[in-house]
């Protein structure tokens, strides 16, 4: 029997990299028992793929018929707030995707009904879990560079997002929902929390409704600034997507991620490079796979963290501080002034 019965609730095109990762961890005693998507071709041909015994349409039907210990939320960002409600109410653990809700008082509101129940919930925020972003906190906990005094955090590409997510292009609040979380995210791991913020956004493709490019610069509480920035909209050559790239400044040195997952990391004005790459896994693809190595190791540290008893890095708490910048970028752009984190 399965130490880990997961159910996950959404089939459609990132939830395959879910289902492969979930399929990974088989050897530590994980078994998916029934997958659920409202579009019962995608249900079926998912539990078809992966050898999934039983599928449902309805959520909370499949909630009802199994005994799960973890259920894996991979649906879009409105249907959030009712699934992990229905999660929470039979206190199931739950994993949800990000942007974890429609906004602050939504994402706020589902953190506060889980820790009233005493239900684990996370987030699955997985561009800390990237290969580089790893070997960087790793890095930065020892003290390389000492206590970061500089960052920029840039995710900038022209890759065609729109294909494998058409849903994209009609959302009117846009870059920062769906990277603006994976940059403020870094950003905190890596700076720390924030005081306050500025932030211009621009809709330069006007071919989608919402700001396909944000640009903030932060004050960090330990006195650190940050330039955040993202974009869809970019035409540069090479296109890096879906790398991140990084510049973090010390007082003993620096460390800057380049194209291609390149790590220069200088101390004492000794440089060492390292190929952060990640590994392609039998299931992924490049570009991709640094985003699906990621969603390995996400699931594997949240299903580590539920096992251990203790909240997930990326719990539902700590993402409403990376949410907090969101709503705080919106409000800054457009009020047009710096905007205090509180
Ligand atoms: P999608 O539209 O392809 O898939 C969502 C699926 O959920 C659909 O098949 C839909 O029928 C199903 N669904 C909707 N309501 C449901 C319900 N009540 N019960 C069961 N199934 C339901 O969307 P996607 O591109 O897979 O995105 C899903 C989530 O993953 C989004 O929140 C998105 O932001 C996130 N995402 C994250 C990353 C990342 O790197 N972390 C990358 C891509 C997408
Ligand atoms: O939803 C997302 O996080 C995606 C990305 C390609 C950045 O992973 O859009």
């Amino acid at each position: 029997m399965a130490q880990t019965a997961v159910g996950v609730i959404g089939c459609g095109f990132f939830a395959q990299n879910h289902l492969h990762a979930w399929t990974d961890l088989r050897s530590k005693g994980v078994e998916v028992v029934a997958v659920c998507d409202v579009d019962e071709a995608k249900a079926r041909a998912t539990a078809d793929k992966f050898g999934v015994k039983h599928w449902y349409t309805d959520a909370e039907a499949m909630l009802a018929t199994h005994k799960l210990d973890l259920v894996d939320i991979i649906t879009r960002v409105e249907t959030h707030r009712d699934i992990v409600g229905l999660a929470i109410r039979r206190r199931i653990p739950a994993i949800v995707q990000k942007p974890f809700g429609l906004d602050l008082a939504a994402c706020q509101a589902m953190a506060d009904d889980a820790q009233k129940a005493g239900v684990f919930l996370a987030v699955h925020e997985n561009f800390r879990f990237q290969v580089p972003m790893r070997k960087i906190q790793e890095l930065l906990r020892s003290g390389a560079i000492g206590t970061p005094s500089w960052g920029r955090v840039s995710f900038r590409t022209g890759y065609d997002i729109y294909k494998g997510q058409p849903y994209l292009a009609k959302e009117t609040r846009f870059a920062l929902m769906d990277l603006g979380v994976h940059v403020f995210d870094l950003a905190r791991v890596l700076l720390g929390e924030v005081e306050h913020i500025s932030a211009e956004l621009q809709r330069r493709n006007p071919n989608v409704a919402g700001e396909d490019t944000a640009t903030m610069l932060l004050k960090h509480r330990s006195g650190a600034v940050s330039i955040v920035e993202c974009t869809y909209e970019s035409r540069r050559v090479p296109d890096v997507f879906p790398e991140t790239l990084l510049e973090i400044e010390g007082p003993k040195g620096a460390i800057i991620l380049k194209p291609g997952s390149v790590l220069d990391v200088t101390i004492d004005s000794k440089t060492k490079t390292y190929d952060a790459d990640a590994p392609v896994l039998p299931w992924a693809e490049r570009p991709w796979h640094i985003i699906q190595e990621s969603v390995l190791a996400t699931c594997d540290s949240i299903l580590e963290s539920l096992r251990a008893g203790r909240p997930a890095d990326t719990s539902a708490a700590d993402n409403v501080r990376t949410f907090t910048l969101v709503e705080a970028a919106y409000e800054a752009a457009s009020a047009g002034r710096s905007v205090r984190v509180t």
